[in-house]
C-alpha cells in the first residue's frame, strides 16, 4: 500500500514549525542534527507563518495522498505529509538509524517517549497555560502559580523518578541510555525535554539534580549535550532561543522554590 519506501528515502525531509520558538519541532531537529541528516526547516523561511497556518487551514481538507492536518509540527518526506510530534518520532527513528523498525522495541520506546512528552513538554505547557491556549498568560497568573507548584512538588518529581527507574531497569542495557544499550531517539527527546524544562524551572531542576535521586538523568542529559553534533549544534544560529513558546521561564512561577 503507499509509494514504495525508496522513492522517499531519496528525498529531503521538510520540517514545518512556528519561527523563533524551539517548540515540539526542536524534538525533531534534534534527531536530524544528532545523525547529520540534511533537512529544510521551514521555520527559518519568510512564509513560515503560512506554511503553518495553511495546514489548520478549516478550508484544508488534505490531498489525494494525506488527511488534513490539525497543528505543527508537520512532517513532509517526498509525498507522505504527517503531523503528530511522536507520530513523526516513530517515523524517522528507523529511517536515521535511531530505534528498530520492527518488533517491541518500537512499541517500548513509543512509550518512553510519550510519557517524556508527557510529563517535560506538554505538563510544562500547562503551568504557564493551565486554563486556555487561547487566553494569556497574564489572564491566567494565579492559577499558573497553583499549577506551577504542583507541577514542581508533585509531577516533575514523578517523571523523574520514571526516567531514572527506565535507566535502572534491565532492559536499558549499559551505557547510561534508556533502551537496549545504545543511543535512540528516546535519549534525544529527553535532551530536549530536560532542557526546555531546566530553562522554565532552574531552581526547581537544580534542586532536583543536587539531590542526588536521579544522577542517571542529569548524566544522560550531559551526555546528549557533549555528543559532537549536538555540541556543534548548539552553538550554531541554527538552534533557537527559548521565548514564548512551550518552555517558557516565569520567575514567579518558582518563587516560592526553596521556601519552607
Ligand atoms: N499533540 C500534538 C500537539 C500539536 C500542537 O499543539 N502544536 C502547537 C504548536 S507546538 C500548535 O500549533 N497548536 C495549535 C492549536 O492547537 O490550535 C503534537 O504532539 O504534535
Amino acid at each position: 500500500m503507499g509509494e514504495p519506501e525508496a522513492k522517499r528515502i531519496k528525498t529531503e525531509y521538510e520540517l514545518v514549525y512556528w519561527p523563533g520558538i524551539p517548540g515540539r519541532g526542536e524534538v525533531v531537529r534534534v534527531l536530524f542534527e544528532e545523525t547529520g541528516t540534511p533537512y529544510i526547516d521551514a521555520a527559518k523561511s519568510k512564509k513560515a507563518v503560512e506554511a503553518v497556518c495553511s495546514f489548520s487551514d478549516l478550508k484544508n481538507v488534505g490531498d489525494e495522498t494525506n488527511p488534513p492536518k490539525f497543528a505543527a509540527p508537520v512532517l513532509k518526506h517526498g509525498e507522505l505529509v504527517i503531523n503528530q510530534l511522536p507520530n513523526i518520532l516513530l517515523y524517522l527513528a528507523p529511517k536515521l538509524g535511531l530505534g528498530p523498525a520492527s518488533g517491541d522495541g518500537v512499541y517500548h520506546l513509543n512509550e518512553i517517549a510519550l510519557t517524556i512528552l508527557d510529563g517535560f513538554l506538554n505538563e510544562v505547557h500547562e503551568t504557564h497555560h493551565p486554563i486556555a491556549t487561547s487566553q494569556y498568560y497574564e489572564d491566567q497568573k494565579d492559577e499558573a502559580k497553583k499549577r506551577s507548584k504542583a507541577f514542581r512538588e508533585e509531577r516533575l518529581p514523578k517523571y523523574l523518578a520514571y526516567v531514572q527507574r527506565v535507566l535502572d531497569g534491565k532492559k536499558s542495557g549499559e551505557g547510561g541510555w534508556l533502551y537496549g544499550g545504545e543511543l535512540t531517539y528516546v535519549d534525544l527527546v529527553l535532551f530536549q525535554c530536560i532542557d526546555g524544562t531546566k530553562y522554565a524551572f532552574p531552581k526547581t531542576m537544580e534542586k532536583y539534580r543536587e539531590g542526588g535521586k536521579y544522577d542517571g538523568v542529569f548524566k544522560l542529559y550531559d551526555a546528549v549535550k557533549e555528543r559532537p553534533n549536538i555540541k556543534a549544534y548548539l552553538e550554531s544560529e541554527r538552534r533557537v532561543d527559548y521565548a514564548e513558546g512551550i518552555w517558557r521561564h516565569y520567575p514567579e512561577l518558582e518563587e516560592d522554590e526553596g521556601e519552607k
